[in-house]
């Protein structure tokens, strides 16, 4: 399969001044970037699948409009009424499924879209996912990224706004932000494909295993809690053996999650486990 795409409306807006720039060196990402192929929802196949999570309003949809190349939403989520975009790009020559999830400032509370992107971050086992944050409002993003973190350590930050950061004299030091939260931290400013390249072979590196998240972890339980969530897990294994991540799970059940004690009790929570990342493409 060649991820060639001569089509220059399928090329990512790349800044032309560094691609020429870069055209002689076939390892950088600005050159593998001129040869994404956006693949829009004509997805039959895929190597891997990449969930898209953030705040509201941080530019996720605007991201996955550069990737793919798709301007519209194209279904809902399974038997819910909110929307649900997915579709692909081949990079590197491996086919990405891109899945755009409801804006969350949270996964932990019972709002119908904080569900759905709990759900597919936990149960869909996205191969890697991105959590799009605010590069001006840093402090609050950084919330929902931990609460990614405690689930999947396959992550990307792509830390968008970059311009508006700029303006208001905000400088973010990356380097130093991807030692404390141990993924890879790109700046973007997605509006006008600023960082794509970058975001492009930062999702490949976590998703072939290039580069191995050491991601920050900070929900320790108190000793006195221990033995109860030790046989929490043990009985979750014992019933869904499949299931991601038992501890986070028991975690939300010693908490008094309703949405996921509701989950367990109607059965759903063994549903639930593939939730949507292998289903075939949404119409
Ligand atoms: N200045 C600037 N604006 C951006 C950037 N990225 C996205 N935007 C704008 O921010 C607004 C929100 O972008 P969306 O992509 O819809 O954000 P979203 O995260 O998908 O929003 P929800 O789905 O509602 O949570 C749009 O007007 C975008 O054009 C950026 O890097 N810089
Ligand atoms: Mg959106």
């Amino acid at each position: 399969m060649s991820a060639t795409n001569p089509s220059s409306s399928a090329t990512l807006p790349v800044v032309p001044a560094a691609e020429s720039a870069h055209a002689g060196c076939a390892s950088c990402s600005v050159y593998r970037a001129a040869n994404l192929k956006k693949l829009g929802v004509t997805m039959d196949s895929w190597d891997y699948v990449v969930a898209l999570a953030g705040n509201p309003n941080t530019g996720k949809s605007t991201v996955f409009n550069a990737l793919t190349g798709l301007r519209q939403h194209t279904g809902n989520w399974p038997g819910k009424t909110v929307a649900r975009a997915e579709g692909g790009y081949a990079y590197d020559e491996k086919r990405f499924k891109l899945v755009d999830l409801p804006g969350t400032y949270s996964l932990l509370s019972t709002s119908l879209d904080e569900q759905i992107a709990r759900d597919f971050v936990l149960f869909g086992q996205p191969d890697v996912t991105v959590i799009v944050a605010d590069a001006t409002r840093l402090e609050r993003n950084l919330n929902l990224v931990f609460q990614v973190l405690e689930i999947t350590e396959r992550a990307v930050v792509c830390l968008n706004l970059m311009d508006e950061a700029k303006r208001h004299g905000i400088t973010v030091d990356e380097r130093q932000l991807v030692r404390d939260l141990g993924v890879p931290v790109v700046p973007t400013t997605a509006r006008f494909g600023k960082g794509m390249p970058e975001l492009l072979e930062a999702i490949s590196d976590v998703a072939t295993g290039k580069f191995v998240c050491r991601a920050q972890r900070f929900e320790v339980e108190p000793g006195a809690v221990k033995p109860a969530l030790d046989d929490l897990m043990a009985m979750l294994i014992d019933a869904y053996p499949d299931l991601p991540n038992p501890r986070w799970v028991a975690l939300r059940l010693l908490g008094g999650d309703e949405s996921i004690v509701e989950a367990l009790r109607s059965g759903e929570l063994g549903t639930l486990q593939g939730f949507g990342a292998r289903e075939p493409n949404v119409a």
